[in-house]
């Protein structure tokens, strides 16, 4: 995965940033010991000597040292360049550090393609294990709490990631990880445990199973709830707390940044602070690429600031949201941003209108007698798009009388028409229908491409 000459691509529009860009990697490469050889930039007169091996800069300047889909590093000096330039890079990975440094790999869950591998080095844990504390105690979590963690182990970053901070927080973890459900309710009873960290989507069906088993949910010592790992609504959270003793807790991370720990609600549950002086946060336009006033909604760009093993520079997360600029009532100084409610690559176009999952969800749950298991299936019958949306009901809802039913659904129909003003087929089932999953829910099954 790592030589011990870096191939670097500097993507930027030239002048003095490049330069200078080249400058600082030079000084950083040899002083981490590499075999740092000497600059190649195009278009401007060489400077010096004691440039880091390969760098070059410029839009459509291939470089013949390095060929396409060898480069180790892209450093993008605009935010613009680095899709056109992505094709640049080695399959595999990019580490910065030597690899006698990095202490840890894990993977992100990828949502297409090949996971992308991601590695820490000592200091990078470090930094992990404290934002995570940091998280936990922004719960109100703190020494003496039972913490479960029902995310999964592996190579996840869920699972280690929480455990660490769990750790560093001095609480005592329960390192119990994903599925298994019967046990996790035992668990949680037997040891009483007092939080629980797991996707929402999971943490709604440890509800139901409990009850199923006789398990009182509001009458456990359990308080905190730390979900995230997945898109969810306000919807959610309500149901959640209605059903549990706990209070939800929104917790925002990806594999590529560091994993869970970027940010967390505090304990008003009124946006996600970002731990800034780890991670510098920019919101653009995903469209125009241009940066977006605080307030305004747009793609979360984020920079990392004392990553050593795969320090990130303006990552396109996919995620959108917005800056919250007023100071909280918390106290913190470090900035806000909105719940994730969607990313941008995870919207469906049905008939010609852009439709994402999470809206469809807000417009169930504001229907009473639904629970929060849904799934969207896309169909194309003779040229032409259908989305059914499948809703599971209460088990009351479910016994009642046919009409009360045909209304229900002709309710829940009207309500997502409202929202995306287009009809969908709603189709009631019965509870326990929708497969479940132990951690990320996929809500969207598109088969018109199969
Ligand atoms: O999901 C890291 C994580 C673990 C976060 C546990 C929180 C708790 P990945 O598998 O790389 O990493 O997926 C990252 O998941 O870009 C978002 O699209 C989505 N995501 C993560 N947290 C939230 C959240 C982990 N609270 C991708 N709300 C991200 C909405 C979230 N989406």
């Amino acid at each position: 995965m790592l030589n011990s000459v870096i191939n670097v691509v500097i993507a930027g529009l030239g002048g003095q940033g490049v330069i200078k860009a080249s400058d600082v990697l030079a000084d950083a490469a040899f002083r981490a010991g590499f075999d740092v050889k000497k600059s190649e930039i195009h278009g401007m007169s060489q400077r010096g000597g004691s440039v880091s091996s390969d760098v070059r800069f410029g839009k459509g300047v291939l470089s013949p040292m390095v060929p396409v889909g060898e480069a180790d590093f892209l450093v993008a000096l605009d935010v613009t360049q680095v899709e056109p330039n992505r094709h640049q890079l080695r399959e595999g990975g990019v580490v910065a550090s030597p690899m006698r440094e990095v202490v840890r790999l894990h993977a992100s869950s990828g949502t297409t393609g090949k996971p992308i591998v991601v590695a820490y080095t000592q200091d990078d844990i470090n930094v992990w294990s404290s934002v995570m504390m940091r998280s936990f105690a922004a719960c109100g979590l703190h020494a003496g709490d039972i913490i479960q963690n029902a995310y999964g182990y592996g190579l996840f970053t869920g699972g280690l990631g929480a455990h660490y901070g769990a750790e560093a927080l001095g609480a005592t973890v329960i390192p119990i990880s994903g599925g298994n459900t019967d046990r996790q309710i035992m668990v949680m009873k037997d040891f009483g445990v007092t939080a629980i960290c797991c996707t929402p989507s999971y943490f709604i069906h440890l509800i139901e199973r409990a009850t199923e088993m006789g398990v009182e949910m509001k009458k456990l010592p359990l308080r905190a709830g730390v979900f995230g790992a997945e898109p969810w609504t306000e919807g959610m959270r309500k149901h959640i707390e209605a059903n549990s003793s706990v209070k939800a807790f929104d917790i925002y991370g990806l594999s590529e940044i560091i994993g869970p720990g970027v940010g967390i609600e505090c304990r008003h549950q009124a946006g996600l602070h970002i731990f800034e002086d780890h991670f510098l946060v920019e919101i653009v336009d995903p469209e125009t690429d241009n940066p977006m006033p605080d307030g305004s909604e747009g793609e979360l760009v984020l920079t990392t600031l004392s990553k050593n093993a795969m320090p990130i520079i303006r990552y396109r997360t996919h995620d959108i949201t917005a800056i919250v600029p007023e100071p909280c009532t918390c106290g913190r100084t470090i900035r806000r941003i909105r719940r994730i409610g969607r990313r941008s690559d995870d919207m469906f176009i049905i008939r010609g209108v852009n439709v994402f999952p999470s809206q469809i969800e807000t417009a169930l749950l504001a229907v009473e007698g639904t629970l929060p298991h849904y799934q969207i299936v896309l169909t194309r019958a003779k040229g032409l798009d259908n989305m059914e949306v499948r809703v599971e009901v209460t088990p009351e809802v479910f016994s009642d009388k046919i009409s009360s039913l045909e209304a229900l659904q002709k309710k829940l129909s009207q309500a997502i028409e409202r929202v995306i003003n287009i009809r969908a087929d709603v189709r009631l089932v019965e509870p326990r229908t929708i497969p479940r999953s132990e951690g990320k829910a996929k809500r969207v099954s598109d088969q018109r491409k199969m």
